[in-house]
């Protein structure tokens, strides 16, 4: 496991893909304080929970093998800032760095769940300008606190449908496997908005191969 500092955050390598055997992505996990972002990134590698983390915003790089192909995994657990307006609770340089995003919010704490809200609404309007949107996925953590919730499912189902995103309920503090999910679901999502993008490329270039005949012909 690598911990790289802040400053390092351009020099990231993004995607590699294609005839290459290592395929990188990077996954920004969001959300207020205290929801467990680092719980779960902990949990996805080392497969443990620890119970306290500290405020350390760190990238972790990791390697995992999905389907028999190692995917190394490169994870920016942010820290929420203190006291800002929510128009700065995502920058841009985040939204560049992502190739997939996890939001992360507390079933127990509704102003957690309203900080998602605000950052799915920000990453939309942040992200209006380009032609596509990075994959996403909703998470509520902290399931094991069932006598605490004030969060319901169908309320976290809802906002990850109207933005568009995956959705998922875990307990960091006691599973895995479902952390695992929500880390190799986003992945799958990025692969596939990957594979549009390749297509689109693809298409892109046929039509220009064949507009570059027809302009031959006529000349
Ligand atoms: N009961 C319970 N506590 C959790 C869970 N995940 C994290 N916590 C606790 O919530 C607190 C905040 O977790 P942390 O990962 O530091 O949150 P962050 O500020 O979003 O990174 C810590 O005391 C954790 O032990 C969970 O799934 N269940
Ligand atoms: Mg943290």
């Amino acid at each position: 496991m690598v911990v790289q500092v802040k400053s390092n955050l351009p020099q990231c390598s993004k995607a590699m893909d294609g005839n290459q055997n290592k395929v990188e992505t990077n996954i920004l996990l969001l959300g207020a304080e205290n929801v467990g972002k680092s719980a779960l990134t902990v949990r996805f590698l080392t497969k443990r929970f620890i119970g306290e983390y500290g405020d350390i915003e760190s990238i972790y790089s990791h390697i995992d093998k999905i389907d028999g192909r190692a995917i190394s995994f490169n994870i920016w657990d942010s820290l929420y800032p203190q006291s800002c307006e929510s128009s700065e609770s995502v920058s841009e340089e985040q939204l560049r760095w992502a190739d997939g995003i996890v939001l992360v919010y507390s079933i127990c704490d509704r102003a957690s769940f309203e900080v998602v809200q605000q950052q799915v609404a920000l990453i939309q309007k942040l992200s209006s300008s380009s032609s596509s949107s990075v994959p996403m996925v909703v998470v509520g953590n902290k399931r094991d606190l069932q006598h605490r919730r004030v969060v319901s499912s169908e309320e976290g189902r809802l906002l990850a449908q109207s933005a568009d995103c995956g959705f998922f309920e875990v307990s960091a503090a006691e599973a895995y496997h479902g952390v695992l999910l929500v880390f190799h679901g986003l992945h799958e999502l990025i692969k596939e908005a990957r594979g549009v993008k390749k297509g689109a490329a693809g298409i892109m270039g046929i039509m220009r191969t064949v507009s570059a005949v027809f302009s031959k012909k006529r000349e």
